[in-house]
């Protein structure tokens, strides 16, 4: 993509910060707080990970320098956080990826879990953070089972959870492309990220799809005996009740809704902090205007 998708994303960045960012030393929510989620035993387990969540191997393996950034939105799961950390970091680096993870946190509790903004958020800001050749969108909980499921781009979106314990190792139906997605930035940009307007659970993966057939994307998937991960059990969070008129402007909305207004409509980045095993983003969500 030409150079004027980068001006875009530039001012869209600009947007999304807010004029009160605290420093980073600053702390908003409490529940993800290191100390609290992990005793020092576990914590000398990961004691190779960098601050903020990072990593790279030695060596440069085949050439391949490809950086990839996990982006997590994240509301209250802690244990599903501490979770995922605690399995993730090994899992990456015995593929021997350039990684860092990014925590995604909405703040606040008044209003519906809005996955779709921290998305474009969390893309905005891991790329301000660092030159990354691929990002993974990914919940909190879903863990890889298989090693040889590689976490890397490609020419076209990649949707990694193809077969998810919960549907007994089975895709539900054929454009379902939520869970695990790795897209490259200019995937990312071309679909013009994730709508922002779904809050609550449900739907915002079905008009990513949407945007994908739209482009003529085609999507990349693994083996089912590849693809297969663990879902962490939880009650289904309170529910998206418009997904469904929602999912009938998707073609209407895509070009306008998504990564080029998430700053000018709905959000802020309140804070970024680096913890011991990932980097905190806390984003505010506005009430709709
Ligand atoms: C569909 C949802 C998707 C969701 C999928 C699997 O029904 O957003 O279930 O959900 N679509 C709609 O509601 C329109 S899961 O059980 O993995 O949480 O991703």
């Amino acid at each position: 993509l030409g150079d004027s998708q980068d001006d875009q994303s530039l001012s869209v960045e600009d947007d999304i910060m807010d004029a009160n960012l605290s420093s980073s030393n600053e702390t908003i929510e409490q529940e993800v707080e290191e100390s609290a989620l992990f005793g020092d035993a576990w914590m000398d387990m990961l004691d190779n990970v960098k601050l903020g969540g990072r990593w790279a191997p030695d060596e440069n393996v085949g050439g391949n320098t490809e950086k990839i950034a996990i982006v997590v939105p994240y509301r209250g799961r802690r244990a599903h956080l501490k979770m995922f950390l605690l399995y993730m970091h090994p899992f990456l680096q015995r593929q021997r990826r350039n990684y860092g993870i990014y925590v995604v946190g909405q703040r606040g509790q008044e209003l519906k879990f809005c996955k779709g903004i921290l998305f474009n958020i969390g893309f905005i800001s891991v790329l301000k953070d660092d030159s990354y050749d691929c990002i993974i969108f990914h919940d909190v909980d879903l863990i890889p089972e298989d090693d040889r499921n590689v976490y890397t781009c490609g020419s076209t979106p990649r949707h990694l959870s193809v077969a998810v314990d919960k549907f007994n190792y089975t895709l539900p139906y054929e454009s379902l492309i939520g869970g695990v997605v790795a897209m490259t930035p200019s995937q990312y940009r071309l679909l013009n990220g994730y709508s922002n307007l779904f809050c609550g659970w449900g739907g915002e993966d079905d008009d990513m799809h949407k945007r994908m057939e739209k482009h003529k994307l085609q999507i990349w998937r693994p083996e089912k005996d590849v693809g297969r991960y663990t879902m962490f059990h939880h009650k289904t969070p309170p529910e998206n009740t418009e997904r469904f008129s929602l999912l009938k402007t998707s073609d209407l909305r895509a070009n306008k809704d998504g990564l080029n207004n998430v700053g000018k409509v709905r959000a802020k980045i309140t804070s970024m902090s680096r913890q011991r095993l990932f980097t905190h983003i806390v984003v505010n969500v506005d009430k709709r205007r």
